[in-house]
């Protein structure tokens, strides 16, 4: 046996890892349920590097050397456990099944401990950064045993994109820990997305700038502290025109259906956050805001009876309209830089919940690259959690809190006229309702408290004195301590 690794599931992903892996050098075991995918990777690649194919599953793992390091590289769900069924009657003590597909943590908490049972090393890794990535650098987030990361670390962060120097690729923790992190970089990816989404809209609608306007807007962006691949992709897309009807160019944004899908992946990060009790308010509206945008019939509907009606005066002009555009860029960072911060608040609620031990810093430095949400941004980060590992919010950070500290009267203003102009900046009001809810000492929440206790009598604290007390509401209204002392 001579190959390094072994790629099974051979499409697009899986196909562009196998390359990458081949083209850094390691020798590269192939299989595919279907053999023609084989066939036409050696045809169309095959002289990109050493490859080994196979045509059936016990020679693909005859040819791998020990420990054997196989990915799947499969659909996530059944056929990731049919696979791996179907695999692990033929591996040995120690030999290594890494799961690169986006697969949910749970379901890699159970499958590691299924193969640990049976002396294998199961590693859930999140790959990120498409299929570009997969065969140029993608961000790799291995999770599993550390032991497991010793014989497969280094061909990961070999086929990683790297940054100054360093690989977008680490070792994240334990069974789930590579999947839960993985996760929740998709659900920042939405956040950031819905914020850039409604600095678009509230330029567009508030100022009337036309899309080609605005991708210049954006292109200057990306020359601050928002410089970023999502700034950058939104600039390509504000640019781009397609023939209308008549067959002269129109903005592509205008030709697109305004309702957007998912697949699943930021829907899991708020389910997930909703358990572990963590405030992704930026995530969950993303989430909300595409669940809306896609509820096509019912806002046609609503549309067609003209019955909900807005403010009047939809634009802004003079004054109002003076500064306007900067005052978005600072409400979008500042929106942006709460985002951040909730989702890594998220991964350090998991990594305490699971024990994993995460290093949040070592996950802004293995974003910087290769993903989707890759950004300037994220050294800043690496930054402040180099600097004080514990940081109770990343807001707390010295460079975060001037950042978001210098954009608040933007950011209320910009809140404020997105309301008066009747355009939802759901991302943008939460962000800006959970920053003002970090920073007050009261926030109504002693009510809630109250009304909980007078009709569930589920009792209360005391600011003046420790113990749980319950006032008896409907007896002579007295108070009484309720635990023991
Ligand atoms: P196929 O080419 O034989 O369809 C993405 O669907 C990749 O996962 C493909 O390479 C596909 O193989 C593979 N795949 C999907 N379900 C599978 C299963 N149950 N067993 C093996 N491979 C599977």
């Amino acid at each position: 046996p001579r190959a390094d690794i072994g790629v099974t599931g051979l499409a697009v992903m899986g196909r562009n890892l196998a390359r990458n892996f081949a083209r850094n050098g390691h020798v590269t075991a192939l299989y595919n349920r279907t053999q023609s995918r084989v066939d036409e990777l050696i045809e169309q690649f095959g002289d990109e590097g050493d490859f080994v194919p196979s045509t059936d599953l016990k020679s693909f793992v005859a040819s791998l050397k020990r420990p054997r390091r196989i990915m799947i590289m499969v659909k996530a769900g059944k056929a990731t456990d049919a696979v791996i069924d179907e695999l692990v009657p033929l591996l040995e003590e120690g030999d290594i099944v890494i799961d690169g597909g986006n697969a949910h943590f749970d379901d890699t908490r159970r499958r590691e401990q299924a193969l640990k049972a049976k002396g294998l090393h199961f590693v859930g890794t999140g790959v990120s950064g498409g299929e570009e990535g997969a065969l140029n650098g993608p961000s790799i987030m291995p999770g599993g045993s550390k032991e497991s990361y010793e014989a497969l670390g280094p061909i990961l962060e070999s086929i990683a994109v790297a940054v100054d120097g360093t690989p977008c690729c680490t070792y994240v923790g334990p069974d789930g820990a590579g999947h839960f992190v993985k996760m929740v970089h998709n659900g920042i990816e939405y956040a950031d997305m819905q914020l850039i989404a409604e600095a678009y809209e509230l330029l567009r609608q508030g100022l009337g700038k036309t899309p080609a306007e605005l991708a210049d807007v954006f292109r200057t962006w990306n020359e601050g502290d928002l410089e970023s691949f999502l700034i950058e992709i939104t600039a390509r897309v504000l640019d781009k025109t397609h023939p209308g009807a008549d067959g002269s160019p129109v903005p592509l944004v205008d030709l697109i259906v305004d309702a957007a899908e998912q697949k699943g992946t930021g829907r899991w990060t708020v389910q997930t956050a909703l358990e572990l009790g963590v405030p992704t308010t930026g995530i969950a509206e993303a989430v909300f805001a595409r669940s809306l945008s896609g509820s096509v019939d019912q806002r046609k509907a609503v549309q067609a009876a003209g019955t909900l009606v807005g403010p009047t005066g939809g634009s802004l002009a003079g004054a109002e309209a003076e500064g306007f555009v900067d005052a978005v860029r600072d409400a979008l960072y500042a929106s942006k830089v709460v985002a951040y911060a909730q989702g890594f608040d998220m991964i350090q609620a998991g990594s305490d919940q699971y024990g994993w031990d995460v290093d949040k810093g070592a996950m802004a430095t293995i974003w910087r690259g290769g993903c989707i949400i890759r950004a300037q941004f994220l050294n800043r980060i690496k930054e402040a959690y180099d600097k004080d590992a514990h940081l109770a919010s990343l807001l707390l950070d010295e460079y975060f809190a001037a950042a978001v500290g210098n954009a608040q009267d933007s950011w209320r203003r910009v809140v404020a006229t997105a309301v008066r102009l009747g355009i939802p900046v759901p991302g943008f009001s939460s962000a800006l309702s959970y920053y003002d809810g970090l920073r007050r000492e009261r926030l109504g929440a002693a009510l809630v408290q109250g009304q909980r206790d007078l009709f569930g009598a589920h009792t209360y604290g005391r600011v003046d004195k420790p113990g749980t007390f319950h006032t008896l509401w409907s007896g002579d209204g007295s108070e009484e301590r309720q635990d023991a002392h």
